[in-house]
């Protein structure tokens, strides 16, 4: 299996090779997901978990008391430890208004985040109203091949169709929210949520693997972890421990 320094070097799109290069550069697989709703949470967080992640990953539109200065904050933090933003819109509308949702509004996401995901439900204009807007600011996205959660619809023709989308649009598409590694191209980075250092769940559905099998054993690539993390007594430690067993299980595969 190709270390990700290597697969940084084949990428076409630069938020995917910027991202494989940090993740080799500061050894760390793990993606941190604070999903708390106020801004001095989230960047508290951010702040003591910095040195351990690669990315954040965010869900802007639950802050409630959201104001551009957090957006300023959070690229300081990300200037400070080194790491890329990433957020979960999950956009999932025709092009024309996935557009906007991207630009415009309150969040102008695609301002300040370097990577976004979508449904492939709508089909590929999806994409190429996301790329209109986000290519040129050299920004990836990230589309949902397979979810975490009991008794999702992202299976079998649907995964196989979405990788297919994907495939038509190496420069823009940078990879997949999969429980595993899809396709045999190092192009594509496999982001995995739900994780915890114990299998498990929640009790909306939410199903827990650890990172020794989604890294180790399924191949993929990143680590999404929320609540094992931001709901921790000490976030900075724990973050600290999913690393180590993130970069355990990378290197124990090649
Ligand atoms: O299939 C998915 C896709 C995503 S992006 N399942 C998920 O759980 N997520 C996101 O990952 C979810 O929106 C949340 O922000 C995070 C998982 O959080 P945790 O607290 O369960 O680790």
């Amino acid at each position: 299996m190709s270390t990700y320094a290597e697969r940084a070097e084949q990428c076409t799109n630069q938020t995917a090779k910027k991202l494989l290069s940090l993740m080799e550069e500061k050894k760390t697989n793990l993606a941190v997901s604070p999903d708390v709703t106020s801004a001095a949470e989230l960047l508290d967080i951010l702040d003591k978990t910095g040195p351990e992640i690669c990315l954040v990953k965010t869900h802007i539109d639950i802050i409630t008391d959201f104001s551009p200065e957090l957006i300023n904050k959070m690229v300081e933090l990300k200037e400070k430890h080194n790491f890329m933003i990433f957020e979960d819109r999950k956009f999932a509308d025709i092009g024309n208004t996935v557009q906007m949702q991207y630009a415009q509004g309150i969040y102008h996401i695609v301002d300040w985040a370097d990577m976004v995901n979508a449904h492939a439900v709508p089909g590929p204009g999806i994409i190429d109203g996301l790329k209109e807007v986000g290519e040129s600011k050299g920004r990836g996205l990230i589309l949902l091949a397979e979810m975490s959660s009991e008794g999702n619809l992202a299976t079998g023709e649907y995964t196989e169709k979405t990788l297919q989308m994907a495939k038509d649009n190496p420069d823009f598409v940078i990879g997949f929210i999969t429980m595993k590694k899809q396709l045999d191209d190092p192009n594509f980075i496999n982001f995995t949520p739900g994780v915890k250092l114990v299998e498990g769940g929640d009790d909306l559905g939410q199903q827990y693997n650890t990172p020794a099998k989604v890294i180790g054993e399924q191949g993929s690539d990143v680590i999404i972890v929320g609540r094992g993390i931001y709901g921790a007594d000490d976030p900075a430690a724990e973050a600290k421990k999913y690393r180590e067993e993130g970069w355990k299980a990378y290197e124990g595969r090649l």
